[in-house]
């Protein structure tokens, strides 16, 4: 298969606040070096990006947003005794539509949902490479193959359309279905397998009928990111139903969320999607440090044979997945299973 990667990412190294505490973040630049290093010794094709088309970023994004990004680092670093990672420690109040700060502070609360996240100096550089490997993932199934694999970091399902929050920054799946419907796909459809809900993602389509979104996760009720995700959200206005939440407990295995997999295969089938997005997170995996699932390496394997039984031209995009010594085996046998 090939693979769309990029060194890019390592210049995006952060902190999170974790347990009261600003800790290194769990999303580190180790995550894409061994996955990289992984599906090379599994054989498979590397090759490096093409420039990401901003206008395509701007459809996904707003062009405020995008603004706000590509600029926050340079801003956050000229004030006085700038510390080495931007973060915001206020967001907007429930219920009040929020107007935009000038500030730069109230700007970083203003685009974000999470403390998870930091803007450092290669943040921005970082996730845009990431927009580009998405969008060139795409651009290889819009050429006719089966399928490819975009090795985004940082990941992406988490962010919306003007929001970073849960390590993610820009939407690299929205980018590649977003890619995939303007070049030839009047219908696509974004499952997205990773251990938290992919609610970026969602918010981005959830008034649209073009593109079907299909998230399989731990309920909201008991995890991040702890306010979306509940199997009631179905899409508005255009959108109604065309948004599927399948929200797990804590310690599903691999049976259990099989039963939900076959739900999600079957709406995606009823969809008449003609290419699919896979938000491929291994954080599922049972010895992974954030995640309460019990999948083992070689359940990734018959998971994507699964979702290939589709026989949809498929684009993988790396989400989450911090067990870092199995990482590359877990994303390798996922692969596998595609092929
Ligand atoms: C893409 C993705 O999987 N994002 C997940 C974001 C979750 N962020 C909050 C996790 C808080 C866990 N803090 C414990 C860190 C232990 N090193
Ligand atoms: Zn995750």
């Amino acid at each position: 298969m090939q693979v769309v990667a990029s060194d890019i990412h390592r210049r995006h190294d952060n902190v999170e606040l974790s347990g009261g505490r600003l800790a290194s973040s769990s999303e580190g630049p180790i995550r894409a070096d061994i996955i990289d290093q992984a599906v090379r010794a599994a054989g498979h094709q590397v090759i490096s990006p093409s420039a990401l088309d901003h206008d395509l970023l701007t459809r996904v994004h707003t062009a405020e947003y995008v603004d706000f990004l590509s600029t926050a680092w340079e801003r956050w670093n000229q004030r006085p005794n700038a510390a080495p990672a931007a973060m915001p420690f206020a967001w907007p109040s429930r219920g009040i539509d929020p107007v935009r700060p000038h500030d730069l502070v109230g700007q970083l609360g203003y685009h974000s949902f999470a403390a998870d996240c930091s803007i450092v100096a290669g943040t921005w550089p970082a996730v845009h490479e990431a927009g580009a490997i998405a969008a060139s993932a795409a651009d290889l199934v819009i050429a006719g193959s089966l399928a490819s694999y975009g090795l985004c970091r940082p990941p992406g399902h988490h962010a919306t359309a003007d929001q970073f929050g849960g390590y993610c920054y820009l939407n690299n799946a929205a980018i590649a279905a977003q890619r995939l419907r303007e070049n030839g796909h009047e219908q696509v459809a974004v499952l997205d397998v990773d251990y938290h809900h992919g609610n970026g993602t969602q918010s981005i389509f959830y008034e649209r009928s073009d593109v079907l979104t299909v998230s399989i996760h731990a309920d909201p009720i008991d995890e991040f990111p702890w306010f979306v995700g509940h199997a009631s959200e179905r899409g508005l206005d255009d959108g109604a139903g065309w948004n599927v939440n399948l929200p797990l407990t804590a310690g599903t295995t691999f049976a259990g969320w099989c039963a939900a997999l076959d739900v999600a295969l079957q709406r995606v089938t009823d969809s008449s999607a003609t290419a699919l997005v896979v938000s491929l997170g291994v954080d599922t995996y049972i010895d992974d440090p954030l995640g309460k699932f019990e999948l083992t390496t070689p359940d990734y394997t018959t998971m994507a044979a699964r979702i290939g039984g589709l026989g949809l031209p498929t684009v993988v995009i790396q989400e989450g997945g911090y067990a870092v010594d199995d990482i590359g085996r877990n994303v390798a046998a996922f692969l596998a299973g595609l092929a």
